[in-house]
This record gives C-alpha cells, sequence and structure tokens, in this order.
C-alpha cells in the first residue's frame, strides 16, 4: 500500500521508521483508541505507550525510545535499523 502516514522511533539523530508489520499493528491500535500496543522487536518485547508517545523495554522500563505518527515522506534513518545509503 502506499499510505500516507507511518510510525517512527528515535534514533541517535534522527527518526527510524518501524518494519511493516509493527507499523500495521501500531495503526490498528491508534486507530482503535487503544492505548497501548505490544510490539516483539527481533526477540524483545516492547510495550509502545500510545498516549505519551514512548516505546518501552517490557523487562527494562528504562529503555524507553520517544515515537511518533508522521507523514510516510519523513526523512529517516531507514527502517528499523536497516540504513538508507
Ligand atoms: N524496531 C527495531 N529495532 C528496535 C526498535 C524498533 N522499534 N526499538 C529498539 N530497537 P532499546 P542509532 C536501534 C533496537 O530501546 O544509530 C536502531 O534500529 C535498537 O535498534 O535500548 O542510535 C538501530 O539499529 C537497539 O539496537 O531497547 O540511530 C540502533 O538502535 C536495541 O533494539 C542504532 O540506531 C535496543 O534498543
Amino acid at each position: 500500500e502506499n499510505e500516507k502516514y507511518h510510525w517512527y522511533y528515535e534514533g541517535r539523530n534522527g527518526w527510524w521508521k518501524y518494519d511493516e508489520r509493527s507499523n500495521v499493528d501500531l495503526e490498528s491500535a491508534f486507530n482503535s483508541n487503544e492505548a497501548q500496543c505490544l510490539l516483539l522487536l527481533a526477540g524483545t518485547l516492547y510495550v509502545v505507550d500510545l498516549q505519551n508517545n514512548i516505546q518501552i523495554r517490557r523487562n527494562d522500563p528504562t529503555k524507553r525510545r520517544r515515537i511518533k505518527r508522521d507523514l510516510t515522506t519523513l526523512p529517516s534513518k531507514g527502517i528499523a535499523g536497516i540504513k538508507i545509503l
């Protein structure tokens, strides 16, 4: 699909796009007005808090990142840790 919006998580100096599967889950949770969305990212469980726009590692809540839903055309570092060259 060519969706207008995508979900992003914060990197060191810019934003990464979520992988497509996670993006679908986040869109679904967002459109259903759910408070949270649970994601399995590279074998690690994260809670995405959609009210405060943060992603939190479930087994270590000190590990958190800002997230945002923004235009798909936004310049980003890449997708889920895969860099755009
Ligand atoms: N999707 C994919 N990997 C993730 C995600 C996610 N939503 N969240 C965390 N990780 P933490 P720079 C990121 C990875 O938050 O140079 C990037 O994708 C995370 O990967 O402490 O700082 C890059 O691969 C990290 O490797 O739980 O911008 C990498 O950081 C690991 O999970 C470097 O990006 C621990 O993250």
